[in-house]
């Protein structure tokens, strides 16, 4: 039967060794707003993975490893990394928004030191998780009149004709205001609204879910909105339903999901934020805060329960560096650090390490030094997305720190969004990107 008595020490040691260690999984959050990056970061993870050259030159064990994507377990569906990676390697476009949470497994097998033994294996479940819905986690704290107060209070500082139409209706509503068509119209108005903010740059908006419905569209489920306390029949109905869409969609659904995750990379689009000025910048911090309350173990006791066993190291990363030139990348790392500060500092009380990086998924853009009124002039080219063909474009200075309201000149920061590189990549080639290496190592690095 054995050949040898190599070969059968070697069987012996597979069994012994998968007795004695079942694979692992170490599940990892890849959270973000919409639009930030989370499904190309995904993809170009993968495929940095299955096609490694590098990577394990600088991850901290330096052991050959084969990755292989496995099906997920779980109820959650499947992230398409071959169609994904698809439309980016071999149609140069990017692929439609996705509005659902996706996972992925990969099992890794690293060499193991001895030869009977069998080589060591783990997995990590990556999981596309929509950041406006963790926004949802934080409603957690508030009940249906605090979240009304604190949404109608906030809207009171927005200068946009749509959120004072709103603001004048449902200061119009009396104790009549009652009955499905107008608690229809109130919440289709409010959804519309939150529709309108997020287009122009808003990104703490509650609930998520309005803006991100996946399976729940058209659900009644949804059907509230914030109003004042006066008209006390709606109010009671839209009180109702918004308990029991925490207790139900958000603690029930949304909530078990982060249940056991053990990392997480916060992915931000810092570069958004500059091109829309101080409103949206103080907004994206005020979200991230707000989904950074997952982990406030001292005012979320029961919170604390789901979580404190679980994550233990978050990633901040800041997206589609490859929007600005290499000389400008020390100053977009500056402006992550300084975004995140305050939130690293409070996770680290919790005992969370954390990190910060700068990353492209997908490089799309090269930097070339062009000659312009007697000086030389770092640029970028690649091919533009407005115009669908090559570009070369001088993107400006990026600043060090974030311009304070008053200095804050929007037409200063003009980035171009970029397609794919028109480039045929071979079976074996990875992504051109920059920065995954560190940010592999940075998340999985020890396990390697
Ligand atoms: N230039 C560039 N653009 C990127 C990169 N990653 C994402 N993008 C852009 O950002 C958009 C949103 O990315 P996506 O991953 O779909 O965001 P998600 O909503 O967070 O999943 C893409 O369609 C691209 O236009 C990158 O590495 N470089
Ligand atoms: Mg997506």
């Amino acid at each position: 039967m054995f050949n040898n008595i190599k070969e059968l020490s070697k069987k012996v040691g597979e069994v012994v060794d998968n007795i004695s260690r079942p694979v692992s999984t170490t599940k990892i959050a890849i959270t973000g707003l919409s639009r930030s990056g989370k499904t190309i970061f995904i993809t170009s993870l993968i495929d940095q993975l299955l096609l490694q050259k590098k990577i394990t030159s600088i991850t901290s064990r330096k052991q050959p490893f084969n990755v292989t994507i496995k099906s997920p377990t779980t109820l959650i569906k499947r992230f398409d990394y071959y169609s994904l990676k698809k439309i980016i390697k071999e149609y140069h476009q990017w692929p439609d928004g996705t509005d659902d949470i996706t996972s992925t497994i990969l099992e890794f097998e690293t060499k193991s030191r001895y030869s009977f033994l069998s080589n060591s294996k783990f997995r990590i479940e990556l999981i596309d998780y929509p950041g406006e819905w963790i926004l949802d986690i934080a409603m957690m704290d508030l009940s249906y009149e605090q979240w009304s107060e604190k949404t109608i209070n906030w809207m009171k500082n927005i200068d946009e004709e749509i959120v004072k139409e709103y603001l004048s209706r449902i200061h119009e509503l009396s104790d009549n205001s009652k009955g499905k068509e107008i608690e229809n119209k109130i919440h289709q108005q409010y959804s519309d609204m939150l529709a309108f903010l997020k287009n122009n740059h808003y990104s703490n908006l509650t609930p998520g879910r309005f803006l991100m419905p996946s399976d729940l569209a058209h659900d009644p489920i949804l059907c509230f909105a914030p109003i004042n306390p006066s008209s006390s029949s709606l109010h009671q109905v839209f009180k109702e339903r918004y308990e029991y869409y925490l207790e139900n969609i958000v603690k029930k659904i949304q909530l078990e999901h982060f249940r056991g995750f053990d990392r997480q990379v916060v992915l931000i689009d810092i570069i958004e934020a500059l091109q829309n000025g101080y409103s949206c910048y103080a907004d994206m911090v005020d979200g991230l805060r707000s989904m950074m309350s997952l982990y406030d173990h001292r005012k979320k006791f029961f919170l604390a329960q789901w979580f404190s066993s679980a994550i233990k190291k978050v990633i901040f990363v800041a997206t589609k560096a490859d929007l600005i030139t290499v000389s400008q990348h020390n100053n977009y790392q500056a402006l992550l650090n300084e975004m995140v500060d305050n939130i690293r500092k409070k996770l680290d009380v919790d005992h969370i390490v954390t990190d910060t990086r700068i990353i492209s998924s997908v490089k799309c853009t090269e930097t070339v030094l062009r000659e312009h009124e007697g000086k030389t002039l770092s640029c970028i080219q690649g091919i533009s997305a407005k115009e669908n063909k090559k570009v070369v474009l001088y993107p400006g200075e990026m600043p060090h720190s974030f311009p304070s309201p008053q200095e804050w000149d929007v037409k200063a920061y003009n980035y171009e969004m970029f397609l794919p590189a028109n480039i045929s990549y071979n079976d074996n080639i990875p992504f051109d990107h920059i920065n995954m290496d560190k940010v592999i190592d940075s998340l999985i690095g020890e396990l390697l």
